[in-house]
């Protein structure tokens, strides 16, 4: 394409952007945008797919077949979300396949989060109420972002992980209504979560390469310290409530601010994690791959169900 009509598509992109229109998969975009929107939107994806697997860990230990039950459909809705966001980034031009096998060849990232382990029960409350409470504040501006097909899966994923926060919470406070080692067991698993969940938001704005170019763009609609700072805002309060000491003496309210003052995160833990170098970095992988390599029949399966099928409706 000549570069003055390139510029002008540009242009006209943009002007749709600031009008707050959204961008349908058909519509022109510029490579870029395309480009920026499947890192992040893979990313997304597979962080809810890598997700799965510290809370499953403990859907055979769960304490009772109630919580068991809640635990497995939080688990599943969970492979739906990354299913729908998967879908979601095809629209792009990119299949699933590949970002899968991008994964294992080490090239994809997913969320920091999870490469954090779940050592006891009281660790599913707290990625209920914390990683899905952080996700949600996230989320919820994604579904107002610029692109359509991830928009809109937004909004369906934003209503399940209210469900999952909430039953994140419950399990915390139900702990904190039982006996001192249950209290202690709810109070170390916050103590362990609290500072990885604000990871989630990524590193300060002034350190974020990506966040111009998706603020302009409107797929980010806020940056990541005002989200960070949104989510730690309506938090505390929710902790309070049920007698859990978030990990940070100098988290003290600022009346002139109107918001929480907080204490720094270890950025060099972060960076470690999300080079590879996190506790469970090495195990996910593993898990993931034992998965993918079991589920292979089922993969087969398919294809030959559908190919058979295509067949016969050709020749009906
Ligand atoms: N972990 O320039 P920025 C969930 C990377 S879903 C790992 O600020 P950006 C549901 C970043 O990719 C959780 N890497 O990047 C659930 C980039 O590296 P690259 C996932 C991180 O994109 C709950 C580099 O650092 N949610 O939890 C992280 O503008 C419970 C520079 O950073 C999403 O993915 C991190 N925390 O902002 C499931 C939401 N932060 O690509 C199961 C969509 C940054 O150049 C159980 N994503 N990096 O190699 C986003 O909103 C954004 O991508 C951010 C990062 C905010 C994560």
């Amino acid at each position: 394409m000549n570069p003055t009509d390139e510029k002008e598509l540009e242009k006209k992109f943009q002007e749709r952007i600031d009008k707050g229109e959204v961008i349908e998969p058909k519509d022109w975009m510029p490579e870029r945008y395309r480009k920026q929107l499947i890192r992040m939107m893979s990313q997304h994806a597979l962080s809810e797919i890598v997700g799965m697997l510290p809370e499953g860990n403990w859907i055979t230990r769960a304490p009772s077949l109630r919580r068991k039950a809640i635990l497995l459909a939080k688990v599943q809705d969970e492979a739906g979300h990354g299913l729908y966001i998967y879908s979601g980034t095809e629209t792009l031009g990119i299949s699933r396949e590949e970002m899968v096998a991008d994964f294992f060849k080490g090239k994809a990232k997913y969320s920091s989060i999870f490469n954090y382990p779940t050592l006891t029960w009281a660790d599913t409350g707290s990625i209920g109420w914390l990683v899905d409470g952080a996700a949600i504040v996230n989320q919820t501006a994604l579904a107002k972002c610029s692109y359509g097909p991830y928009a809109r899966a937004m909004i369906r994923i934003c209503k399940e992980e209210n469900f999952h926060h909430k039953q994140g919470y419950e399990i915390l406070a139900h702990l904190m209504k039982g006996t001192p080692e249950q209290r202690q067991m709810a109070q170390d698993s916050v103590n362990r979560f609290w500072w990885p969940a604000l990871m989630m938001f990524g590193p300060h704005d002034a350190e974020s390469p990506h966040s111009a170019d998706l603020l302009r763009w409107k797929v980010k609609l806020y940056s990541n310290d005002t989200l960070r700072q949104r989510f730690i805002d309506r938090t505390v309060s929710q902790a309070e409530n049920i007698g859990i000491k978030l990990p940070d003496p100098k988290l003290k309210w600022n009346e002139e601010k109107q918001h929480y003052d907080f204490g720094e995160i270890n950025w060099e833990e972060f960076n470690n994690v999300i080079k590879g170098n996190g506790i469970c970095n090495k195990d996910r992988m593993k898990s993931r791959k034992q998965a993918h390599d079991n589920g292979a029949w089922v993969r087969d399966a398919a294809e030959t169900y559908a190919k058979k099928h295509e067949k016969n409706a050709v020749s009906a």
